[in-house]
C-alpha cells in the first residue's frame, strides 16, 4: 500500500448526534495523510450543519449516492447510531464496496452490523486512537 490513491467515502453521524464526532477528523486526516481522497470530508467538520444547510435534501441524496458509487472503499464510524450512516452502509454493501465499520469498545452496536455476513464488511471495536488508525491501515492493506 502507499502508492495507490483511493476515493474513500467516510460516514459519521450528523443528525444521529455528534457526541463522538471528535474522532471523525482524526480518521479523515489519517486517510488524507495516506494519500487518499476523502469524498465526504465535510462530515468531520464541526460546522457540518451550517456548511451543508444551503443544499437541498435531494442535492445531498444525489451527491452522496453518486459518491458512494464512485468510492473504492467506505469507512464508517458507527459508535453513534445514525439512520443516514446505516443507510449508507447498506447501499455500500449492495454495491459490494469494501466497508470498514469502526466503533468505540464498550458501545452497543446493532446486530445488523455485528452479525452481518456480507463478504464486503469488516466491523472492528477500538479502545484507543492508535488502535483505530492501525485498523484502518490493515483494512486498506487488504484491499
Ligand atoms: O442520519 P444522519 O444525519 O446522522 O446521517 C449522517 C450520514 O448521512 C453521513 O455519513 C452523511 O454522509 C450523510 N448525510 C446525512 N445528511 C447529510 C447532509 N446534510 N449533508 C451531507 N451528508 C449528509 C444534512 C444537513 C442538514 C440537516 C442541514
Amino acid at each position: 500500500m502507499g502508492e495507490i490513491s483511493l476515493k474513500i467515502y467516510f460516514c459519521g453521524s450528523i443528525l444521529g448526534g455528534r457526541q463522538n464526532a471528535a474522532i471523525y477528523p482524526v480518521i479523515v486526516d489519517h486517510l488524507e495523510d495516506l494519500g487518499h481522497i476523502v469524498l465526504t470530508k465535510h462530515v468531520a467538520r464541526l460546522d457540518v450543519l451550517a456548511f451543508e444547510s444551503p443544499r437541498t435534501p435531494q442535492e445531498v441524496y444525489t451527491r452522496d449516492l453518486d459518491w458512494l458509487a464512485e468510492a473504492g472503499a467506505v469507512v464508517a464510524e458507527v459508535t453513534t447510531p445514525s439512520l443516514g450512516v446505516g443507510y449508507e452502509i447498506a447501499v455500500a454493501l449492495n454495491l459490494a464496496k469494501p466497508t470498514l465499520c469502526l466503533y468505540r469498545q464498550g458501545t452497543a452496536v446493532t446486530k445488523l452490523l455485528l452479525g452481518n455476513t456480507s463478504p464486503a464488511i469488516t466491523v472492528r471495536a477500538y479502545a484507543t486512537e492508535t488502535q483505530l488508525l492501525a485498523m484502518i491501515d490493515v483494512f486498506l492493506q487488504c484491499l
